[in-house]
Protein backbone atom coordinates (compact mmCIF):
# COMPACT_ATOMS: atom_id res chain seq x y z
CA UNK A 1 0.00 0.00 0.00
CA UNK A 2 1.51 3.45 -0.62
CA UNK A 3 0.49 6.49 1.06
CA UNK A 4 -0.37 9.60 -1.28
CA UNK A 5 0.07 13.00 -0.40
CA UNK A 6 -1.76 15.32 -2.44
CA UNK A 7 -1.13 18.85 -2.41
CA UNK A 8 -4.12 21.16 -4.38
CA UNK A 9 -6.55 18.33 -4.24
CA UNK A 10 -9.29 20.75 -5.67
CA UNK A 11 -7.75 21.18 -8.93
CA UNK A 12 -7.82 19.28 -12.06
CA UNK A 13 -4.61 17.01 -11.71
CA UNK A 14 -5.87 16.33 -7.63
CA UNK A 15 -8.95 15.08 -8.69
CA UNK A 16 -7.69 13.11 -11.60
CA UNK A 17 -5.36 11.55 -8.52
CA UNK A 18 -8.14 11.13 -6.31
CA UNK A 19 -10.06 8.79 -8.81
CA UNK A 20 -7.18 6.79 -9.36
CA UNK A 21 -6.85 5.91 -5.34
CA UNK A 22 -10.73 5.51 -5.73
CA UNK A 23 -9.95 3.17 -8.65
CA UNK A 24 -7.20 1.55 -6.69
CA UNK A 25 -8.29 1.20 -3.29
CA UNK A 26 -6.45 -1.85 -2.63
CA UNK A 27 -3.20 -0.46 -3.75
CA UNK A 28 -3.02 3.09 -2.77
CA UNK A 29 -4.66 5.61 0.12
CA UNK A 30 -4.50 9.49 0.63
CA UNK A 31 -2.14 10.43 3.49
CA UNK A 32 -2.62 14.09 3.25
CA UNK A 33 -4.17 16.70 0.97
CA UNK A 34 -4.58 20.19 0.69
CA UNK A 35 -6.57 22.86 -1.13
CA UNK A 36 -6.28 26.75 -1.24
CA UNK A 37 -10.36 27.66 -0.19
CA UNK A 38 -12.65 25.08 -1.57
CA UNK A 39 -13.19 23.77 1.80
CA UNK A 40 -16.81 22.61 0.30
CA UNK A 41 -14.99 20.10 -1.60
CA UNK A 42 -12.26 18.91 1.03
CA UNK A 43 -15.07 18.24 3.34
CA UNK A 44 -16.20 15.41 1.04
CA UNK A 45 -12.38 14.43 -0.02
CA UNK A 46 -11.97 14.03 4.01
CA UNK A 47 -14.84 12.03 4.49
CA UNK A 48 -14.12 9.71 1.35
CA UNK A 49 -10.41 9.31 2.04
CA UNK A 50 -9.85 10.03 6.07
CA UNK A 51 -6.34 11.62 5.51
CA UNK A 52 -4.40 11.95 8.75
CA UNK A 53 -4.22 15.89 7.93
CA UNK A 54 -5.08 18.62 5.71
CA UNK A 55 -3.93 21.66 4.54
CA UNK A 56 -5.95 25.43 3.70
CA UNK A 57 -3.91 27.39 2.20
CA UNK A 58 -6.78 30.22 3.23
CA UNK A 59 -6.28 31.10 7.16
CA UNK A 60 -10.26 32.28 7.25
CA UNK A 61 -11.45 29.10 5.27
CA UNK A 62 -9.47 26.94 7.50
CA UNK A 63 -10.85 28.54 10.95
CA UNK A 64 -14.38 27.45 9.52
CA UNK A 65 -13.55 24.37 8.29
CA UNK A 66 -12.46 23.66 11.61
CA UNK A 67 -16.18 24.41 13.25
CA UNK A 68 -17.12 22.14 10.63
CA UNK A 69 -16.02 19.05 11.07
CA UNK A 70 -14.32 19.43 14.56
CA UNK A 71 -11.01 17.11 15.68
CA UNK A 72 -11.91 14.14 12.49
CA UNK A 73 -9.19 15.36 10.63
CA UNK A 74 -5.87 17.52 11.64
CA UNK A 75 -5.82 21.02 9.45
CA UNK A 76 -3.03 22.69 8.65
CA UNK A 77 -3.33 26.36 7.47
CA UNK A 78 -1.58 28.92 5.14
CA UNK A 79 2.09 28.78 3.30
CA UNK A 80 3.38 27.17 6.37
CA UNK A 81 1.15 24.66 6.85
CA UNK A 82 1.91 23.51 3.15
CA UNK A 83 5.04 23.11 4.28
CA UNK A 84 4.71 21.59 7.58
CA UNK A 85 2.38 18.82 5.50
CA UNK A 86 5.35 18.32 3.47
CA UNK A 87 7.97 17.88 5.38
CA UNK A 88 6.08 15.70 8.76
CA UNK A 89 3.72 13.77 6.85
CA UNK A 90 3.86 10.28 6.73
CA UNK A 91 3.33 9.23 2.80
CA UNK A 92 5.90 7.49 0.40
CA UNK A 93 4.66 9.59 -2.94
CA UNK A 94 4.50 13.50 -3.06
CA UNK A 95 2.19 14.80 -5.54
CA UNK A 96 2.07 18.52 -6.22
CA UNK A 97 -0.38 20.21 -8.71
CA UNK A 98 0.13 23.27 -6.69
CA UNK A 99 -0.13 26.19 -9.60
CA UNK A 100 3.35 28.32 -10.59
CA UNK A 101 6.09 28.80 -7.86
CA UNK A 102 4.15 28.20 -4.97
CA UNK A 103 4.94 24.57 -5.85
CA UNK A 104 8.64 24.84 -5.05
CA UNK A 105 9.25 25.29 -1.20
CA UNK A 106 6.75 22.28 -0.53
CA UNK A 107 8.28 19.90 -3.31
CA UNK A 108 11.86 20.57 -1.86
CA UNK A 109 10.30 19.42 1.90
CA UNK A 110 9.54 16.35 0.07
CA UNK A 111 13.03 15.72 -1.54
CA UNK A 112 14.70 16.27 1.36
CA UNK A 113 12.90 13.48 3.17
CA UNK A 114 13.76 11.33 -0.12
CA UNK A 115 10.14 10.42 -0.90
CA UNK A 116 9.26 9.84 -4.64
CA UNK A 117 7.59 13.32 -6.39
CA UNK A 118 4.65 12.48 -8.56
CA UNK A 119 5.77 15.90 -10.44
CA UNK A 120 2.79 18.01 -12.25
CA UNK A 121 3.79 21.48 -11.09
CA UNK A 122 6.30 22.27 -13.79
CA UNK A 123 7.06 25.33 -13.05
CA UNK A 124 9.32 24.21 -10.29
CA UNK A 125 11.97 23.01 -12.56
CA UNK A 126 11.38 25.72 -14.77
CA UNK A 127 12.65 28.13 -11.91
CA UNK A 128 14.93 25.90 -10.28
CA UNK A 129 15.67 23.07 -12.52
CA UNK A 130 19.28 22.87 -11.56
CA UNK A 131 18.41 22.79 -7.50
CA UNK A 132 15.54 20.16 -7.93
CA UNK A 133 17.78 17.96 -9.84
CA UNK A 134 20.73 18.10 -7.39
CA UNK A 135 18.51 18.12 -4.25
CA UNK A 136 16.71 14.73 -5.84
CA UNK A 137 20.24 13.09 -6.27
CA UNK A 138 21.27 14.40 -2.66
CA UNK A 139 18.78 13.12 -0.96
CA UNK A 140 18.06 10.18 -3.09
CA UNK A 141 14.40 11.24 -4.06
CA UNK A 142 13.01 9.68 -7.32
CA UNK A 143 11.34 12.20 -9.90
CA UNK A 144 8.56 10.72 -12.16
CA UNK A 145 6.88 13.33 -14.36
CA UNK A 146 3.07 13.28 -14.37
CA UNK A 147 2.59 15.86 -17.32
CA UNK A 148 1.29 14.24 -19.97
CA UNK A 149 4.30 14.47 -22.63
CA UNK A 150 7.33 14.32 -19.89
CA UNK A 151 5.42 10.40 -18.69
CA UNK A 152 5.36 9.90 -22.93
CA UNK A 153 8.77 10.05 -23.01
CA UNK A 154 9.95 8.57 -19.88
CA UNK A 155 7.77 5.69 -20.66
CA UNK A 156 10.11 5.70 -24.30
CA UNK A 157 13.10 6.04 -22.36
CA UNK A 158 12.24 2.42 -19.86
CA UNK A 159 14.99 0.09 -20.91
CA UNK A 160 17.50 2.59 -22.85
CA UNK A 161 20.59 3.87 -22.31
CA UNK A 162 21.42 8.00 -22.17
CA UNK A 163 23.66 7.78 -25.34
CA UNK A 164 21.30 6.03 -27.44
CA UNK A 165 18.89 9.08 -27.38
CA UNK A 166 18.93 11.64 -30.13
CA UNK A 167 16.66 14.14 -29.47
CA UNK A 168 13.13 14.13 -27.96
CA UNK A 169 9.54 15.04 -29.61
CA UNK A 170 7.66 17.21 -27.60
CA UNK A 171 4.06 16.76 -28.94
CA UNK A 172 1.24 20.41 -28.83
CA UNK A 173 -1.85 20.62 -29.23
CA UNK A 174 -1.54 23.98 -30.54
CA UNK A 175 -4.36 25.25 -27.85
CA UNK A 176 -7.27 27.26 -29.00
CA UNK A 177 -5.62 29.77 -31.71
CA UNK A 178 -3.89 27.27 -34.06
CA UNK A 179 -5.87 28.42 -36.69
CA UNK A 180 -6.11 32.00 -36.15
CA UNK A 181 -3.66 34.39 -37.61
CA UNK A 182 -1.50 36.51 -35.53
CA UNK A 183 -3.34 39.77 -36.42
CA UNK A 184 -6.74 38.22 -35.33
CA UNK A 185 -5.16 37.58 -32.04
CA UNK A 186 -4.84 41.35 -31.28
CA UNK A 187 -8.47 41.00 -29.81
CA UNK A 188 -9.01 37.90 -28.23
CA UNK A 189 -10.90 37.39 -25.06
CA UNK A 190 -10.32 35.56 -21.97
CA UNK A 191 -13.27 33.20 -22.76
CA UNK A 192 -11.88 32.46 -25.84
CA UNK A 193 -8.21 31.46 -24.88
CA UNK A 194 -9.86 29.36 -21.97
CA UNK A 195 -11.35 27.21 -24.22
CA UNK A 196 -8.94 24.49 -24.87
CA UNK A 197 -9.82 22.17 -27.62
CA UNK A 198 -8.29 18.37 -25.68
CA UNK A 199 -7.24 19.00 -22.04
CA UNK A 200 -9.79 20.55 -19.37
CA UNK A 201 -7.49 21.95 -16.90
CA UNK A 202 -6.99 25.14 -14.61
CA UNK A 203 -7.28 28.52 -16.03
CA UNK A 204 -3.39 29.45 -15.79
CA UNK A 205 -2.23 26.30 -17.52
CA UNK A 206 -4.94 26.80 -20.35
CA UNK A 207 -3.98 30.49 -20.82
CA UNK A 208 -0.12 29.17 -21.36
CA UNK A 209 -1.49 26.42 -23.83
CA UNK A 210 -3.11 29.46 -25.59
CA UNK A 211 0.10 31.76 -25.82
CA UNK A 212 2.30 28.11 -26.29
CA UNK A 213 4.00 29.22 -23.03
CA UNK A 214 3.19 26.19 -21.74
CA UNK A 215 5.56 24.07 -24.63
CA UNK A 216 7.88 26.48 -23.29
CA UNK A 217 7.86 25.29 -19.96
CA UNK A 218 7.55 22.17 -20.94
CA UNK A 219 10.53 22.87 -23.16
CA UNK A 220 13.05 23.61 -19.97
CA UNK A 221 11.25 20.89 -17.55
CA UNK A 222 12.11 18.09 -20.29
CA UNK A 223 15.82 19.88 -20.61
CA UNK A 224 16.30 19.28 -16.87
CA UNK A 225 14.12 15.89 -15.99
CA UNK A 226 16.08 13.99 -19.24
CA UNK A 227 19.17 15.94 -19.15
CA UNK A 228 19.06 17.12 -22.91
CA UNK A 229 20.20 20.22 -24.77
CA UNK A 230 17.37 22.43 -25.96
CA UNK A 231 18.93 21.55 -29.24
CA UNK A 232 17.57 18.04 -29.00
CA UNK A 233 14.24 18.65 -27.60
CA UNK A 234 12.06 19.44 -30.54
CA UNK A 235 8.51 20.86 -30.39
CA UNK A 236 5.68 19.47 -32.66
CA UNK A 237 2.14 20.40 -33.31
CA UNK A 238 -0.32 17.50 -33.02
CA UNK A 239 -3.84 18.42 -32.71
CA UNK A 240 -5.59 15.54 -31.94
CA UNK A 241 -3.56 14.78 -28.70
CA UNK A 242 -2.97 11.15 -29.09
CA UNK A 243 0.87 11.11 -29.44
CA UNK A 244 1.80 12.28 -26.00
CA UNK A 245 5.39 12.70 -26.89
CA UNK A 246 8.23 10.86 -29.08
CA UNK A 247 11.88 9.59 -28.47
CA UNK A 248 14.34 9.18 -31.88
CA UNK A 249 17.06 7.32 -30.88
CA UNK A 250 20.37 7.50 -32.29
CA UNK A 251 19.24 4.48 -34.75
CA UNK A 252 16.78 6.36 -36.47
CA UNK A 253 14.22 4.32 -34.53
CA UNK A 254 11.69 6.21 -32.80
CA UNK A 255 9.46 5.49 -30.05
CA UNK A 256 6.23 6.79 -29.19
CA UNK A 257 3.97 6.76 -26.47
CA UNK A 258 -0.60 7.14 -27.53
CA UNK A 259 -3.62 7.18 -26.15
CA UNK A 260 -6.90 8.76 -25.58
CA UNK A 261 -5.96 12.19 -23.67
CA UNK A 262 -6.48 11.36 -19.97
CA UNK A 263 -4.55 12.83 -16.94
CA UNK A 264 -5.52 9.88 -15.21
CA UNK A 265 -2.78 7.56 -17.23
CA UNK A 266 0.25 9.70 -16.51
CA UNK A 267 -1.16 9.88 -12.80
CA UNK A 268 -1.21 6.22 -12.45
CA UNK A 269 2.08 5.48 -14.02
CA UNK A 270 3.74 8.13 -11.69
CA UNK A 271 1.95 6.28 -8.74
CA UNK A 272 2.21 2.69 -9.79
CA UNK A 273 6.16 2.79 -11.81
CA UNK A 274 8.09 0.36 -12.50
CA UNK A 275 4.85 -1.69 -12.27
CA UNK A 276 1.73 -1.06 -14.68
CA UNK A 277 -1.96 -1.90 -13.09
CA UNK A 278 -4.86 -3.22 -14.96
CA UNK A 279 -7.28 0.01 -15.99
CA UNK A 280 -9.58 0.03 -18.04
CA UNK A 281 -11.45 3.37 -18.01
CA UNK A 282 -9.27 4.71 -21.26
CA UNK A 283 -10.15 3.06 -24.54
CA UNK A 284 -8.66 4.51 -27.55
CA UNK A 285 -10.02 3.24 -30.57
CA UNK A 286 -7.82 4.06 -34.05
CA UNK A 287 -11.12 3.17 -36.63
CA UNK A 288 -12.38 6.12 -35.03
CA UNK A 289 -9.48 8.34 -34.38
CA UNK A 290 -9.15 8.12 -38.45
CA UNK A 291 -6.02 10.57 -38.50
CA UNK A 292 -2.64 11.89 -36.92
CA UNK A 293 -1.46 15.18 -38.25
CA UNK A 294 1.58 17.20 -37.29
CA UNK A 295 3.12 20.87 -37.85
CA UNK A 296 6.18 22.75 -37.61
CA UNK A 297 4.71 25.76 -34.26
CA UNK A 298 5.13 29.24 -35.78
CA UNK A 299 7.86 31.13 -33.15
CA UNK A 300 6.25 34.37 -34.73
CA UNK A 301 3.02 33.79 -33.72
CA UNK A 302 4.19 31.77 -30.53
CA UNK A 303 6.69 34.15 -28.95
CA UNK A 304 6.60 32.76 -26.14
CA UNK A 305 7.44 29.44 -27.17
CA UNK A 306 10.96 31.10 -28.23
CA UNK A 307 11.35 33.06 -24.98
CA UNK A 308 11.56 29.75 -23.37
CA UNK A 309 14.06 28.25 -25.82
CA UNK A 310 16.00 31.00 -25.18
CA UNK A 311 15.96 31.50 -21.67
CA UNK A 312 17.56 27.88 -21.60
CA UNK A 313 20.64 29.06 -23.24
CA UNK A 314 20.93 32.06 -21.14
CA UNK A 315 20.96 29.49 -18.06
CA UNK A 316 21.21 30.87 -14.36
CA UNK A 317 17.53 32.46 -13.17
CA UNK A 318 16.77 33.72 -16.73
CA UNK A 319 14.01 30.92 -16.67
CA UNK A 320 13.12 31.94 -12.92
CA UNK A 321 12.49 35.65 -14.03
CA UNK A 322 10.55 34.28 -17.14
CA UNK A 323 8.39 31.83 -15.21
CA UNK A 324 7.38 34.81 -12.43
CA UNK A 325 6.73 36.91 -15.58
CA UNK A 326 4.40 34.75 -17.13
CA UNK A 327 2.62 34.06 -13.97
CA UNK A 328 1.91 37.85 -13.56
CA UNK A 329 0.85 38.17 -17.00
CA UNK A 330 -1.28 35.61 -17.24
CA UNK A 331 -2.92 37.06 -14.08
CA UNK A 332 -3.43 40.01 -15.88
CA UNK A 333 -4.72 38.62 -18.82
CA UNK A 334 -7.48 36.85 -16.74
CA UNK A 335 -8.40 40.18 -14.80
CA UNK A 336 -8.78 41.73 -18.01
CA UNK A 337 -5.76 44.44 -17.53
CA UNK A 338 -3.96 43.11 -20.65
CA UNK A 339 -4.61 42.06 -23.81
CA UNK A 340 -3.46 38.58 -24.80
CA UNK A 341 -0.81 39.77 -27.19
CA UNK A 342 0.99 41.71 -24.38
CA UNK A 343 1.47 38.36 -22.64
CA UNK A 344 4.94 38.34 -24.13
CA UNK A 345 5.58 41.88 -24.08
CA UNK A 346 5.20 42.07 -20.22
CA UNK A 347 7.49 38.78 -19.94
CA UNK A 348 10.21 40.47 -22.19
CA UNK A 349 10.40 43.44 -20.48
CA UNK A 350 10.84 42.15 -17.39
CA UNK A 351 13.46 39.54 -18.87
CA UNK A 352 15.40 42.74 -19.64
CA UNK A 353 14.81 45.08 -16.96
CA UNK A 354 15.70 42.22 -14.27
CA UNK A 355 19.29 41.26 -13.91
CA UNK A 356 19.63 37.50 -14.37
CA UNK A 357 22.29 35.97 -11.63
CA UNK A 358 24.87 32.54 -12.67
CA UNK A 359 23.94 31.09 -9.26
CA UNK A 360 20.58 29.16 -8.83
CA UNK A 361 20.91 28.37 -5.48
CA UNK A 362 17.73 28.86 -3.19
CA UNK A 363 17.66 32.39 -1.71
CA UNK A 364 18.87 33.44 -5.23
CA UNK A 365 15.65 31.56 -6.88
CA UNK A 366 13.56 33.12 -3.90
CA UNK A 367 15.16 36.63 -5.07
CA UNK A 368 14.60 36.47 -8.86
CA UNK A 369 11.48 35.54 -8.73
CA UNK A 370 10.06 38.16 -5.71
CA UNK A 371 12.33 40.94 -7.92
CA UNK A 372 10.12 39.97 -11.02
CA UNK A 373 7.19 40.10 -9.51
CA UNK A 374 7.49 43.30 -7.61
CA UNK A 375 8.62 45.03 -11.04
CA UNK A 376 5.55 44.24 -13.00
CA UNK A 377 2.79 44.83 -10.03
CA UNK A 378 4.44 48.06 -9.66
CA UNK A 379 4.56 48.68 -13.72
CA UNK A 380 0.83 47.10 -14.88
CA UNK A 381 -1.43 47.63 -11.75
MN1 LIG B 1 1.69 18.87 -20.76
Amino acid sequence: MKKILILGSSGSIGRNALEVIREFKDKFKVAALSVNKNIDLIEKQIDEFKPEAVCVKDEAKAKELRKRIGNKCKILEGESGLLELSASADYDIFLSSLVGFAGLAPTIEAIKKGKRIALANKETLVAAGELIIDLCKKYNSQLIPVDSEHSAVFQCLSGEKENYVKKLILTASGGPFLNKKINELISVTVEEALKHPNWKMGNKITIDSATMMNKGLEVIEAHWLFNLHRKNIEVLIHPQSIIHSMVEFIDGSIKAQLSKPDMKLPILYAFSYPERFVFNQINTDFKKIKELTFFEPDFNKFECLKLAYDAIDEGGTKPCIMNAANEIAVNNFLLGKIKFLQIPLLIKDALEKIESKKSTDIETIFESDIKTRKYLLNKYN
